[in-house]
């Protein structure tokens, strides 16, 4: 910003401070400060953010459908974007503002469980930045993701009502609102837009999150006849519909209220891009072109009933005929997949789908006719089809639907792209090979370390003599050239040490744990789930407390474990798991004989925000995942580009991060997935427990009585698992004791590894200047490229 600009904006600032709160300064607040400075962003923007929408008219675009959009803050990301992060702060401070405090008023817009949802928030930065029109669809849950509070070593759950003290960033654009019909309900859906501002490059693309409301606030005849009840009865139902993100990641909820959600986010959608169409395409409306101007990728199987409704609206409402709205359909959907597990795959019954919408399950019983002739056609047997069938045993199979219609299908790694051809879809590749591809995923560098670490941040600018990486993640490997500069790789380890007594203070602050900043930080953040097996490193750390208490002066180099992640409210065995997580912690933690060298942490409520302070503190990052049960990941890639190391499995985007980067530079163990699929049948977890000594310590501590879970059952039930049947399956799904001495060994390296400064930094270094390909930035150009034909 020029001193003109600057000046403008201080003079906007101070007049929206005074039109929003009509009190002198000295008087405001400050969330006031925090509300007058989001105004004052929107106003900046809106110039930009108007010319992007007047230049992508009737241009070719992309939507992007997703249930979820895990976006965490905006203030400091936008201010990233615009280039004038700096200049505000300062400003600000001039007229006695600390920037810090009014930007810790903003709450996190968590409308997301997980990696997919930051998936998805990820890739609108990165499209903006890229210049690419993309637009998101979805949902404005008016509660996000359920805040986590410990109590006693226990999750516990509360709401987390985001926008009751407004929401700065978005535009409610009732002239857009749309109506949607359920079987029983019409509500209305009114679209709240998000700017998504794009890398210093002046373009703003938006976010389209649909609210459900009722046509009426309030049935005032039913008031007034006495039936209060009902009066709000109504208006509630409509409410409802987008009152609360379902908190599952990877489990199908099952629910009619969910796929309400789904089909309501869908269907206002799909009504905004073919009413936009017919506005922009006045005279010459021609809907077999439709397809060259929408592209819709699907994230997930949630929104895969944009498909039917494409078609409803098509047929029903614009005069087409079945066939060819058929055809358009099959030119404008892609589909991604983000798991293997079956259990994340959504069937729904057919009387779900025909309680929300009977058109539509009639539509895709027609979809389905089409492909039993198909195949029949091809010469396939009845059993031959059913793999494929998309109505089968009165339930509808979203997978099956959206490969049978969608132009491209990608799994998000390589070993997951694999996977889906090898296995989980492995029917459709036989017949369908064409449509499948792979994008391995990737992050926003201008979140994951411009914004939350200015430290790294400026060294890399220095050490390339430039900044225009920051949109060009691969000029990160100019970085090799100082891997043997001494120096460099000393301000590189106390750029960590920063970071990390940065994150010391925020724990103390937050957890009341006081940690040495001095210990190897290993962290393992992400939902909580047995695939992912936090259990794995709590139990090798109940073997190190257990050496430690055995031998005090053991060699070995002080560590921070740190947990952070939510389990799914009805998940037992995930509660289990964070319990045990809290339960160690409270016992290593109070017992003087170990507490100087280790300690265990599991913060409360992990976050988009608590993450930004976590990732560039690590210097260990966890992976440890069962070998091909993790799609990707993503929290890996922010490790990396935060310079730490990955302990991790040949697992998800693992596999390509020890490839770009080198397995000797980072800690790769355990089983791989061709070893595992060998010992699939043979695999007897109790003689791993009998033979292995630690193995059997570390599993009968579950059950001694050392550990308490309060008679909740939670830790024999992870025993159990760990060395038992349970119901038909053998125990030890997730191969921990298979893998538990690789582990112990890898960790042994790792820590005596550490000791070794020079060589740790140089491998940080390595990891950094190769962590280019994990750019959302190139992510998003495979996309647009290979699948969307956008530029
Ligand atoms: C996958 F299927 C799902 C899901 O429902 N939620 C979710 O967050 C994750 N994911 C995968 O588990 C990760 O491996 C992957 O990196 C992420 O999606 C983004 O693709």
């Amino acid at each position: 910003m020029d001193k003109l600009a600057k000046d403008k904006f201080a003079e906007q600032y101070m007049e929206n401070l005074q039109r929003i709160t009509l009190k002198r300064f000295e008087d405001t607040s400050n969330k006031d400060r925090y509300d007058a400075l989001c105004a004052t962003i929107m106003g900046l923007i809106n110039k930009d953010w108007r010319g992007t929408k007047a230049k992508a008219r009737k241009e070719r675009k992309a939507y992007y459908l997703s249930a979820e959009f895990l976006i965490g803050r905006s203030l400091g990301n936008n201010l990233i974007n615009l280039g004038i992060y700096e200049e505000v702060k300062d400003l600000l401070s001039e007229i006695g503002i600390d920037f810090e405090s009014i930007e810790d008023y903003e709450d996190d817009a968590a409308l997301g469980n997980g990696g997919l949802g930051r998936l998805a928030a990820c890739f609108m930065d990165s499209a903006a930045s890229q210049n690419l029109s993309l637009v998101g669809y979805g949902v404005r849950y008016r509660e996000g993701i359920f805040k986590q509070e410990i109590e006693k070593g226990f999750q516990v759950e509360h709401g987390d009502s985001w926008i009751k003290d407004g929401d700065g960033w978005s535009i409610r654009v009732d002239s857009d609102a749309k109506i949607v019909k359920f079987r029983d309900q019409q509500v209305k859906a009114v679209p709240y837009d998000m700017p998504v501002v794009g890398f210093e490059n002046g373009v703003v693309n938006t976010l389209r999150l649909w609210q459900s409301e009722p046509f009426e606030e309030f049935d005032f005849a039913k008031f007034n006849n006495f039936e209060y009840d009902d009066a709000v009865a109504e208006k509630n139902r409509a409410e409802d519909i987008t009152r609360v993100l379902y908190p599952n990641d990877m489990q199908k909820a099952g629910k009619l209220l969910r796929l309400k959600q789904q089909y309501f986010f869908c269907s206002a959608s799909i009504q905004d891009m073919v009413e936009t169409y017919k506005r922009d395409f006045p005279t010459d409306l021609k809907f077999e072109e439709f397809a060259r101007y929408h592209v819709i990728q699907l994230n997930d199987t949630h929104p895969i009933i944009a498909i039917p409704e494409l078609i409803r609206v098509l047929v029903d409402e614009n005069g087409i005929f079945f066939e060819d709205a058929f055809k358009i359909a099959s030119k404008v959907f892609a589909f991604t997949n983000h798991t293997v597990l079956q259990e994340a795959l959504e069937r729904w019954s057919e009387d779900l789908m025909q309680e929300v919408s009977p058109r539509c399950l009639e539509i895709i019983e027609q979809i389905d006719k089409k492909l039993v002739e198909e195949l029949k056609e091809r010469g396939f047997s009845e059993a031959q089809i059913a793999p494929y069938r998309i109505m089968a045993n009165n339930t509808v199979h979203m997978a099956n639907l959206a490969i049978y219609i969608g132009f491209s299908v990608n799994g998000v790694a390589e070993i997951h792209s694999q996977i889906l051809k090898d296995d989980t879809f492995k029917e459709w590749y036989r017949i369908s090979s064409e449509k499948f591809n792979n994008k391995t995923n990737g992050i926003t560098p201008r979140r994951w370390l411009v914004y939350s670490n200015r430290e790294l941040t400026n060294f890399i600018t220095e050490k390339l003599g430039t900044d225009t990486w920051k949109n060009n993640l691969d000029q990160l490997k100019g970085l090799e050239k100082y891997l043997d500069d001494e120096k460099v790789l000393e301000e590189l380890w106390d750029i960590k040490q920063t970071k990390k007594k940065q994150l010391a203070k925020y724990i103390l602050e937050n957890e009341g744990i006081k940690v040495d900043s001095k210990s190897i930080f290993d962290i393992q953040i992400k939902r909580i789930h047995e695939y992912k097996r936090q259990h794995l490193n709590i139990l090798h750390i109940i073997y190190l407390y257990h050496q430690l208490k055995k031998n005090p002066d053991m060699d070995f180099t002080p560590t921070t474990f740190i947990f952070g992640g939510k389990a799914a409210p009805g998940y037992f065995r995930a509660k289990g798991m964070i319990k045990l997580a809290n339960e160690v912690a409270r016992v290593v933690n109070n017992d003087p004989d170990v507490n100087k060298k280790m300690k265990v942490i599991f913060v409360e409520n992990y976050r988009v925000t608590y993450a930004e302070k976590l990732f560039p503190a690590a210097d260990v990052s966890e992976q440890i995942s069962t070998a091909g049960k993790e799609a990707s990941g993503t929290g890996n890639m922010k490790f990396m580009l935060n310079g730490a190391l990955t302990l991790g499995t040949l697992d998800g985007a693992n596999v390509e991060i020890f490839a770009e980067a080198g397995e000797e530079n980072n800690y790769r163990f355990g089983a791989t997935v061709e070893e595992l699929a060998e010992i699939a049948d043979s695999y007897n977890p109790f003689e791993y427990y009998s033979k292995d000594e630690n193995i059997k310590d570390v599993v009968d501590s579950l059950v001694s009585g050392e550990f308490k879970d309060n008679d909740t059952y939670y830790f024999l039930d992870i025993y159990n698992e760990l060395i038992k049947p349970q119901n038909g399956e053998r125990g030890d799904q997730y191969y921990l004791l298979k893998d538990f001495e690789s582990y112990r060994q890898t960790q042994a390296k790792l820590n005596k590894e550490y000791r070794n400064k020079l060589e740790w930094s140089r491998k940080c270094l390595k990891n950094i200047a190769n962590a280019g390909f994990f750019s959302s930035d190139r992510t998003i150009v495979n996309y647009a490229d290979d699948i969307w034909k956008i530029d």
